[in-house]
């Protein structure tokens, strides 16, 4: 008679068999391909030269409302001065101080410094915010520094947004500073612009190109 335990075994026989058999018949190789990912570096910095228009010995320049400009016979305020600073270590300028001395009412500047690509990446000046507020180009921001409803400045970017830097390459920036009748006598005013860059894929400005 046979049990169940017997009829069992010859199942499983088989089934130990048909492993065996499919792992002779089937001889393979593996061909590995390693993947690695160098990453690039998206790194931009400030740097000069910086030109104040307002420089050492430099007769004022004036502005007025319609953003005519014209340089006067006096020399009271200035020089302009522009420090650069590394403020994350990593050995380029990415901030830059603009200090007005002794400026009054219409008094007029326009800085002007370089942004390099000194990474490997392409990147586009994705926007320029001045104390967190994007601009255009070609807009008049006025700005009351004081808090007290009047503004005391203005200024006017005039280039830049939309740039695009390949490494190596360099670019020239300036804006317009102009010092309003509301500003305070004998104060220190401070304000804050950012240059925003992006890689150049993931800016609003790339345009893509399919390939052919
Ligand atoms: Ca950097
Ligand atoms: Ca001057
Ligand atoms: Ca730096
Ligand atoms: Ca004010």
């Amino acid at each position: 008679m046979i049990n169940k335990k017997m009829m069992a075994m010859p199942i499983l026989l088989v089934m130990v068999l048909s492993i065996v058999g499919i792992s002779y018949g089937l001889w393979s190789e593996t061909l590995f391909l390693n993947g690695t990912v160098g990453t690039g570096e998206l790194d931009i910095e400030i740097k000069g030269p910086f030109k104040p228009l307002d420089g050492p010995s430099t007769l004022d320049w004036n502005g007025n409302c319609t953003w005519d400009t014209w340089q006067t016979d006096k020399d009271v305020g200035g020089p302009t001065v522009m420090t650069p600073y590394d403020s994350d270590g990593d050995g380029d300028y990415d901030k830059l101080n603009i200090t007005l001395v002794n400026v009054y009412p219409y008094y007029l500047e326009d800085p002007s410094f370089w942004v390099h690509n000194d990474g490997t990446i392409p990147f586009i000046i994705e926007m320029v915010k001045i104390n967190g507020v994007p601009v255009k180009i070609g807009e008049t921001v006025f700005l009351d520094l004081t808090g007290d409803g009047k503004d005391d400045i203005k200024i006017m970017w005039g280039n830049s947004i939309g740039w695009q830097g390949h490494p190596c390459q360099s670019h020239e920036i300036s804006f317009l500073i102009l010092v309003l009748q509301d500003a305070p006598e004998n104060a220190c005013l401070s304000f804050i612009v950012e240059i925003v860059a992006y890689q150049y894929n993931e800016s609003s400005f790339f345009t893509t190109t399919s390939p052919a």
